[in-house]
């Protein structure tokens, strides 16, 4: 097992990292149940986005998980805002039409094309896990290493074929992989005739926007619990930062991972322990 340190290093090379095992049977289960739920009461929708006000319950501890949140604090700093929360299904279509087909080349929301290779602290990571084995016929993800850091573009006419540096990477149900939003990435059409579940776990900075509104009576009930708590890694989460002025105008020099670093210890030993 890498340690965290080894995992940051090779997130700056690449642009990705995945943690094994990170959600289990029983709580994918009860994600794929709801989602049918959803689906049922919505005429087929197979998109949802804002789904921790829709299940607060299920989705929380997704949201909070210490494996994700950790990995996601050391490569951003103490500065992590969800910023959208997406379970979906892509519904299986016939292998003919997939033939030779990606699902679409992309970077994430609030990237840009980079200019040099230097590495940069990004906006926004995703972590996505599929709530199924990606094995060939549920479509692999693709994914171009080291572009978050390369100025790769692609032409509106090939962002639906394989690309010649593409890697496949087959998951397994419940890993989750971590994206520099940066990295250019594309799924691959679902010939399995079942459905593909995704679900997303989207931060970004907590002085940008957020795209799920955490507006909603569930969403503000969890941010009187962190409140209550003094849990500012909670509360931050949820579109609060209230060390933000500070610690984003702290003068700048020292390393900057150092001082993430000791900001983070700082919030973890003002929690108050019910
Ligand atoms: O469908 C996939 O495997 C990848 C989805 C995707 O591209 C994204 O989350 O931005």
């Amino acid at each position: 097992m890498p340690t965290l340190d080894e995992r940051f290093e090779s997130y700056k090379t690449d642009g990705f990292t995945i943690f094994e095992e990170v959600f289990d049977e029983s709580q994918m289960q009860s994600w794929r149940e709801k989602h049918q739920e959803l689906s049922a009461a919505n005429n087929g929708q197979t998109w949802f986005g804002n789904t921790l006000e829709l299940v607060p319950k299920l989705m929380w501890p997704a949201v909070t998980h210490p494996t994700i949140l950790d990995f996601v604090e050391k490569v951003m700093g103490p500065f992590v805002q969800l910023d959208n929360l997406t379970l979906a299904a892509f519904p299986s279509i016939k292998p003919e039409e997939a033939e030779g087909k990606v699902s679409g080349w992309h970077r994430d929301r609030w990237a840009h094309v980079p200019y040099t290779d230097a590495y940069h602290r990004p906006n926004a990571i995703n972590a996505i896990s599929y709530l199924q084995d990606l094995v060939a016929a549920f479509g692999p993800l693709r994914v171009i290493v080291g572009s978050h850091r390369k100025p790769i573009t692609i032409e509106d006419a090939t962002r639906a074929k394989p690309h010649p540096d593409e890697t496949l990477i087959y998951m397994k149900a419940g890993d989750v992989v971590i994206t520099h939003n940066g990295l250019v990435h594309s799924g691959t059409p679902n010939t399995s005739g079942q459905l593909r579940y995704f679900f997303s776990i989207y931060y970004n900075l907590s002085w940008l926007k957020h795209t799920d509104h955490h507006t909603g009576p569930h969403t503000q009930k969890l941010l009187a619990a962190a409140k209550a708590a003094n849990n500012h890694q909670h509360m931050r989460l949820l579109g609060v930062d209230e060390q933000l002025q500070p610690r984003c105008n702290s003068g700048f020099l020292r390393a900057d991972e150092e001082r993430w670093e000791e900001w983070a210890t700082a919030d973890r030993a003002t929690i108050i322990e019910p």
